[in-house]
């Protein structure tokens, strides 16, 4: 309805309601003046004929005809309608011709009135019945004057008529004034409100609401808390909104951190200098989505990435302080590298870190070893990083980007010489329950060391969640899991899930051949027939990983349908991996050795149905064994994430192929499409090897796409994006909040 009719129309219905009260109201009213006026009216006319008529009356000759003739003349008055006589007996003597017959005189029995009104068909009559009295003195009877009403009735209608006519020019006046100053104020606050939203001064400052025009205050008020809440969600729909990529990091960088400090700290170096037997040094940059996630972030901030300098060449090919600037061939951030002795590897690295906390940490019933002298060297190793950060950062209040369970105790310890830090610490595999965590001798000094970082950061609410129960058992710390905050002596941290993913698209896809091309070269390199459908498994040679559990399945489906024997084979490449641990010389063996039995027992010439590489391959090989095969089976027993299932599905372009999923991965709760099985369960698995092999090419389009979809845009630059993101929120928090208390101070109330 348009804004004048808003006004209008229930003004015009008040109106006509109140006239339509009224009418009736003044009608009765005029009625009973103009029966009072006729009352007057009447005994004036028989005051002044009484004396006349008293003496027409005693005269003896013909009354009759004198009384009447007096009575005509008397009637020449339009308004009376008639006269009569009543003698004093009270019956009618003389009467006009027009005198109604129901009219009694008042003297009558019952007819105790003096005036009256009479209703004809014709129209109402006025009554009224005088006394006459003669100048002797004696009364004569009575003189019944009868006035005609129609003329009141005349008048009243032209009274109702006026009356709506009045109340209609008051509605269209009133309603006219309403409306142009309806008009008129609503196009000053349009106006006022334009100004106030377009010059955005209401995001300005938190007083902006104070320039609207006095009236508008209020509103404008609630609209600058509406218009920065507004834009806060604006933002964080934006976040989810942006197309991730190394441009969006700088963009965050640029905008939400400017020129903030960043540093990193991780056991492995994003560059490495190898010496070759020809004593070349060669520069190695680990295939790994980390560094491509990481690096952009350094890169933009010319930071500082701070890792063990492990490579063979590192100690020759950094400067007096240990840094050396990289990328080789635009350097633009440093590394600063770490050295270590061999006993501090051994004890931190391949002792704490992998034979204590990695164990612990993955349900794989492996069972975890804690020595002392591997937990000392894994505290002075966290020290000694730790302070090695604190000489490296230029500002106090750097962003330190600490990756995964080999620095669990250097939050802390940063923290310490860096208060005002932010530290974001990954936790890059699962965290498990309490019970399971509890058996660490010194659970409390690593939890502790944890909560020195201001973000901790896990794959999965699974992982968070066990942290929190973690935490709630072991520590005497507030445990907030509405705002997923934990107080811990100081500054608090957030525990936040934030889902690792590969970098999108992958690098080693854009060097592929098309995907037939692959499967043929592929197959022709391993000595397998076109017709022969592969699956492939690509994991380091980790017993969290499930490979015996894998090859169990394979043997299993074989045993089931014995069609694939000769139709089937699996290419599993294991990359060798802390070989100087016993448990992964025992794991290399019993993976070949089932390998073997397996080939034994199904193989014939030219044909094995496990083709065995323990050896690293280059991404780019990874990447095309993904595209030849017809599945790809990651059977971890317990995995943070695993990445080998995301970079299946970004080598298949195609959108064919088929992924199974163990369940125990962090992966499984993102790419819920592929076909998740419990590894453990053997006859499960080698069902959906089954099912993933007879999988029609619609089915497989179908699942996969949607999988592609999702690790498109969940891919490793979100992952790190919102993280940083989180960081400058909290940054920006402890910023305004630390200016409100130096506000206070100055105005002597803080
Ligand atoms: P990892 O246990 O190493 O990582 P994963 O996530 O699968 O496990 O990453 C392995 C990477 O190594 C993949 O990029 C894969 O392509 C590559 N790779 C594996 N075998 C290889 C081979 N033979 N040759 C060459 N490359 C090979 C830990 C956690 C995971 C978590 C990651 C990242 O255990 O759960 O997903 O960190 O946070």
């Amino acid at each position: 309805m348009p804004l004048s009719l808003r006004f209008v129309v229930p003004l015009a219905l008040a109106l006509a309601a109140i006239a339509y009260a009224v009418v009736p109201l003044v009608d009765r009213l005029t009625f009973q003046w103009f029966v009072r006026d006729l009352d007057t009216r009447g005994a004036s006319i028989a005051k002044t004929a009484q004396e006349p008529l008293a003496e027409l009356i005693a005269d003896n000759r013909d009354p009759k005809g004198k009384v009447l003739r007096y009575f005509e003349r008397i009637i020449q008055d339009q308004r009376i309608y008639a006269l009569g006589y009543c003698d004093r007996a009270g019956r009618i003597a003389y009467a006009t011709a027009a005198f109604p017959k129901d009219i009694r005189c008042s003297t009558s029995a019952g007819n105790e009135e003096k005036s009256w009104v009479l209703q004809l068909a014709h129209g109402p009559l006025h009554v009224s019945a005088n006394r006459i009295v003669g100048a002797d003195g004696k009364s004569y009877g009575e003189l019944i004057v009868v006035h005609d009403m129609s003329f009141v009735q005349r008048r009243s209608n032209d009274t109702k008529k006026y009356v709506l006519y009045l109340f209609a020019a008051i509605a269209t006046v009133v309603a006219l004034i309403t409306v142009i100053i309806a008009e008129i104020s609503w196009r000053g606050w349009v106006a006022g409100m334009k100004a106030l939203v377009k010059g955005e001064t209401l995001l300005r400052s938190p007083l902006a609401w104070k320039s609207a025009s006095p009236e508008l205050r209020p509103i404008a008020r609630d609209l600058q808390s509406l218009v920065l809440d507004l834009e806060s969600e604006r933002r964080t729909r934006d976040e989810s909104q942006t197309s991730w990529g190394p441009d969006a990091l700088r963009r965050i960088l640029r905008q939400d951190l400017k020129g903030d400090e960043v540093l990193i700290v991780s056991n492995r170096e994003p560059y490495i200098h190898t010496r070759r037997k020809d004593n070349v040094i060669e520069i190695q940059r680990p295939a790994s989505g980390l560094v491509t996630a990481l690096e952009p972030i350094v890169r933009a901030t010319s930071g500082t990435w701070i890792a063990h300098g492990a490579g063979n060449a590192d100690r020759d090919t950094v400067d007096k302080h240990d840094h050396v600037m990289v990328p080789p061939e635009r350097p633009a951030y440093r590394i600063r590298r770490v050295w270590l002795s061999k006993e501090e590897e051994q004890g931190y690295y391949f002792g704490f870190a992998n034979e204590g906390l990695w164990p612990l940490c993955h349900i794989a019933h492996t069972r975890p070893t804690f020595r002392t002298h591997d937990w000392e060297h894994y505290r002075n190793v966290n020290q000694r990083f730790a302070d090695i950060v604190a000489d490296e950062a230029r500002t106090e209040d750097p962003i330190i980007l600490v990756q995964d369970y080999h620095f669990a105790l250097l939050p802390r310890m940063v923290r310490e010489r860096l208060p005002r830090a932010t530290i974001i610490t990954f936790w890059h595999i699962p965290w498990p329950n309490p019970e399971a965590f509890g058996i660490l001798p010194w659970r409390e000094e690593v939890l502790e060391g944890l909560l020195g970082s201001s973000i901790l950061g896990f794959h999965t609410q699974f992982h968070c969640n066990n942290f929190f129960d973690t935490v709630d058992r072991f520590l005497e710390a507030r445990v907030d899991r509405e705002t997923f905050t934990i107080s811990y002596g100081g500054n608090p941290t957030e525990v936040r899930r934030y889902p690792i993913s590969i970098e999108w698209p992958p690098a080693a896809l854009q060097l592929q051949a098309p995907v037939e091309q692959a499967k043929e070269v592929v197959r022709e390199r391993l000595g397998l027939g076109r017709e022969v459908k592969l699956g492939v498994g690509v994991d380091r040679l980790d017993y969290t990983k499930g490979i015996l559990e894998r090859f169990m399945a394979i043997e299993r489906l074989l045993e089931l349908e014995p069609r694939w024997v000769g139709q089937f084979a699996f290419i599993q490449v294991a990359a060798p991996s802390r070989s100087s641990i016993d448990e992964y010389q025992n794991l290399d063996a019993r993976v070949r050795a089932m390998a073997a039995r397996i080939n034994e027992r199904f193989g014939r010439p030219g044909y094995e149905p496990i083709i065995l590489k323990i050896e690293h391959h280059d991404a780019v090989q990874v990447y095309e064994l993904y595209r030849a095969a017809e599945l790809c089976y990651v059977s971890s027993l317990h995995d943070g994430m695993n990445l080998v299932a995301k970079e299946f599905v970004a080598a298949r372009d195609d959108e064919q192929g088929v992924l199974i999923l163990s369940q125990f991965t962090g992966a499984a709760r993102e790419l819920s499409e592929s076909l998740i099985v419990n590894p453990y369960d053997i006859e499960q698995s080698a069902a959906a090897m089954h099912l993933a092999l007879t999988m029609s090419p619609e089915e497989q389009r179908a699942r996969m796409r949607s999988m592609r979809t999702l690790v498109q845009e969940f891919n490793v630059f979100r992952w790190a994006g919102r993280m940083l993101l989180d960081a400058a929120r909290m940054r920006h928090r402890r910023r305004v909040l630390s200016r409100a208390r130096a506000a206070r101070r100055r105005a002597g109330t803080g």
